[in-house]
């Protein structure tokens, strides 16, 4: 039976493909979920690893009109705003004053606001806090600067480092198949163009992260597809850190979907990409959109990150989550104890900072 070699096969450490990822679907969840543990716990043993971040969102103006988003501005969401570039040292300033080690950086695509605005928020950022992770620029940013400014995607990444980034986050990857990208977000950048952007970045020498919005009108092997078109960059680079499954938030939005996944399919999804990116070391379990509490116990089905501390959300509460003001740092490092996991302050690149 297929089931019973998929599952010989995961014992074995042996890779699965398109047809056998699909299956694991079908595997009971506490079956799929002790599969996964047991992978997550030879590799992390019980550490659940948190960071203390800032996710600043400099503009919500977007050329683009992704059906799933209510953060940008529009009919739905008619407050434009740009923050100035002294407002966003000053949010990072003071982010840092309060123990914070990175900031994420992500913007809508804003025609208006000009590259220097862009690329100069992390230089000025740097210049008075040299020591702050930045993270910024999704390659859904890198493709629209690209476009925008005549640029290619190897001149907009090497102003992005002259500028100060360090890391690239994983947005804008939502879903690889072509037919449900183009069903929800036409127009931005490809999935193809996405990868690529990644495996220049990586060829720099540098890290960054990749989602999966799933969730909407997806189904089961678009997920699985997505899973292994990364896992076939990461066999040629190796510069992802983590994978990062986005459940989908449905307020404000234009997306019409049917029916939304139940906590139960939420938690096989985290199992499945565990077991079968074995070359990408981190699952995050982001819990602004998985909840809090369904971030918790999917530390038991594969997952060994919860992201961080957050202080401010813009993305993900326009569209429902209950994320606007972030985690304070003793209830998140409460939470991650009582659950039963050792909560570990990681740096952004995973370097061990602080047991708790
Ligand atoms: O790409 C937009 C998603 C992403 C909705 O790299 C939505 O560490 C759910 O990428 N429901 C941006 N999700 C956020 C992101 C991210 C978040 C946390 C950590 C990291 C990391 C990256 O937000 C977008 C899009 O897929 N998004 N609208 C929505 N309605």
């Amino acid at each position: 039976m297929l089931q019973q070699r998929v599952i010989e096969k995961i014992r074995n450490a042996e890779r699965l493909g398109q047809e056998e990822g699909e299956s694991l679907y079908d595997l009971d969840l506490y079956t799929l979920g002790e599969l996964a543990d047991s992978i997550r716990r030879q590799r992390y043993g019980k550490k659940s690893f948190f960071n203390i971040n800032r996710h600043i969102n400099p503009t919500n103006i977007c050329a683009d009109t992704c059906k799933f988003c209510a953060y940008s501005a529009s009919r739905k969401n008619p407050n434009q705003y740009t923050l100035t570039h002294e407002e966003i040292v000053q949010i990072a300033k003071n982010s840092y004053a309060n123990g914070a080690k990175e900031v994420h950086i992500v913007s809508a695509h804003n025609p208006q606001a000009g590259l220097e605005w862009y690329l100069g928020a992390f230089q000025k950022i740097k210049e008075v806090l040299p020591q702050l992770h930045v993270k910024a620029l999704t390659a859904a940013e890198v493709d629209f600067l690209s476009r925008e400014y005549g640029l290619s995607y190897d001149e907009v990444l090497d102003r992005m480092i002259e500028s100060g980034v360090d890391s690239m986050p994983g947005g804008g990857a939502e879903i690889f198949d072509e037919g449900v990208r183009d069903f929800i977000c036409k127009g931005k950048v490809t999935s193809e163009q996405w990868l690529d952007i990644h495996r220049k970045w990586h060829q720099r020498g540098r890290m960054s992260n990749a989602t999966m919005l799933f969730g909407h009108v997806e189904e089961r092997k678009h997920r699985i597809d997505h899973m292994l078109r990364l896992r076939t960059l990461q066999d040629e680079t190796g510069g992802f850190n983590a994978f990062i499954p986005l459940v989908y938030q449905k307020e404000n939005n234009f997306l019409k979907v049917k029916s939304f996944p139940t906590g139960q399919e939420i938690l096989k999804t985290y199992a499945i990409s565990r077991i079968l990116l074995d070359n990408i070391p981190h699952i995050k379990a982001y819990w602004v959109t998985a909840s809090i509490g369904l971030a918790l116990i999917a530390q038991e089905f594969g997952a060994d990150d919860l992201d961080g501390t957050i202080e401010k959300e813009s993305i993900q509460s326009a569209a429902g989550a209950k994320s606007s003001n972030g985690m304070n740092l003793d209830e998140f490092v409460g939470l991650i104890r009582n659950s039963g996991f050792d909560p570990v302050e990681r740096d952004s690149l995973y370097n061990e900072l602080k047991a708790y």
